[in-house]
């Protein structure tokens, strides 16, 4: 017999009689409750997101984060950051149940004063404007399309020498720290740590957009086409199969132009992020016309298909080496 998961009732709540109401009252007092009222809010027979579609246009966050860029410094708001947050779960700064997002302005001649904690971070960078970000005494320059880490308890600071203003994508796992209750922090002692390492001499931490254009640009003239992702890759250490960050799984695909992809859905909900590129993703029942720089964002076991009018390249992020790692991650290709 074949039937798909999650299909059909798994359980349905029992009734509440007068008795059993008496009786649950009784139970709270002490603490316990009868898992027979909670269990379909419990064990779902498939994933019941919260989270919900939705869609950040570059063209509307940018005004306002020029407007933060006056209101407040770098160094006053420690990090000058817009947080996306999921409509569905407003006001605990989650994109999805895991993940955090934002977006992090630094003006010329601006520091983000150096600090670590736990929490891993992605950048993903949208505008460069000739700023840096720098890694346990090791930087990087930060240039539009650029994928950077700062891996888990590394001390950071982000620097704009140049121009113009730098702007990127953060991405945080600071929903799972916290759901560990794992969360440490501290302030380095100096705004500035002095530059001690080259940037040759330590594990890579800035994978460039000029080298990962090129291979994507090589996949899609030697691979396959996938019917959903178009031609997708996952960013992993130099010579293994592991992701960058162990939490946070990152992605780039080239959609061709004229791509029409089929349904694709993950257990992973996945934040994505317009490099190049118009076209349109279906995510549930919405419709997301995009351009460069706009951010969507599929929640879990949602149905999600891309449109590419001209050649389009997106960059996403997601869950996906933690639920792995936990042996939970699900897909399916429709
Ligand atoms: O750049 O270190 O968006 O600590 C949120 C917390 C960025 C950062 C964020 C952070 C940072």
């Amino acid at each position: 017999m074949t039937r798909e998961a999650g299909s059909g009732d798994f359980h349905a709540r029992p009734e509440i009689t007068p008795e059993r109401q008496e009786f649950y009252k009784r139970l709270d007092r002490k603490n316990t409750t009868p898992l027979w009222d909670v269990f379909s809010n419990l064990v779902m027979p498939q994933p019941q997101s919260a989270c919900q579609p939705a869609f950040w246009k570059y063209g509307e966050i940018r005004p306002l984060l020029m407007e933060a860029g006056s209101l407040i410094t770098a160094r006053e708001a420690e990090r000058r950051v817009l947080v996306l947050e999921n409509p569905g779960i407003r006001g605990v700064s989650q994109i999805t149940q895991s993940l955090y997002a934002g977006v992090q302005l630094v003006m010329p001649g601006e520091i983000a004063p150096s600090h670590r904690h736990v929490a891993s971070a992605l950048r993903f960078v949208i505008e460069g404007g000739g700023a840096y970000t720098s890694v346990d005494g090791a930087r990087t320059e930060m240039h539009p399309g650029d994928f950077i880490i700062t891996p888990s308890w590394t001390f950071h600071d982000h620097g704009n020498p140049g121009d113009a203003p730098a702007i990127w994508l953060d991405g945080l796992d600071v929903p799972i720290v916290n759901m560990f209750d794992a969360s440490f922090a501290e302030r380095c002692a100096e705004v500035t740590p002095p530059v001690t390492k080259s940037e040759e001499d330590v594990p890579i931490f800035n994978y460039t957009y000029s080298s990962s254009r090129e291979a994507i640009h090589q996949l899609s003239r030697n691979g396959a086409v996938h019917p959903a992702h178009g031609f997708r890759m996952q960013y992993r250490k130099p010579s293994s199969v592991e992701s960058p960050i162990p939490t946070i799984g990152a992605f780039l695909q080239l959609l061709p132009a004229g791509f029409r992809g089929t349904d694709y859905r993950g257990t992973d909900a996945t934040v994505y992020c317009v490099t190049e590129g118009r076209g349109r993703s279906r995510v549930g029942g919405n419709t997301f016309e995009w351009g460069e720089h706009d951010i969507f964002v599929v929640p879990s076991w949602c149905f999600v298909s891309h449109e590419a009018d001209n050649d389009a390249v997106l960059f996403s992020f997601s869950d996906r080496p933690a639920q792995q790692a936990l042996k939970l991650w699900r897909e399916e290709v429709r």
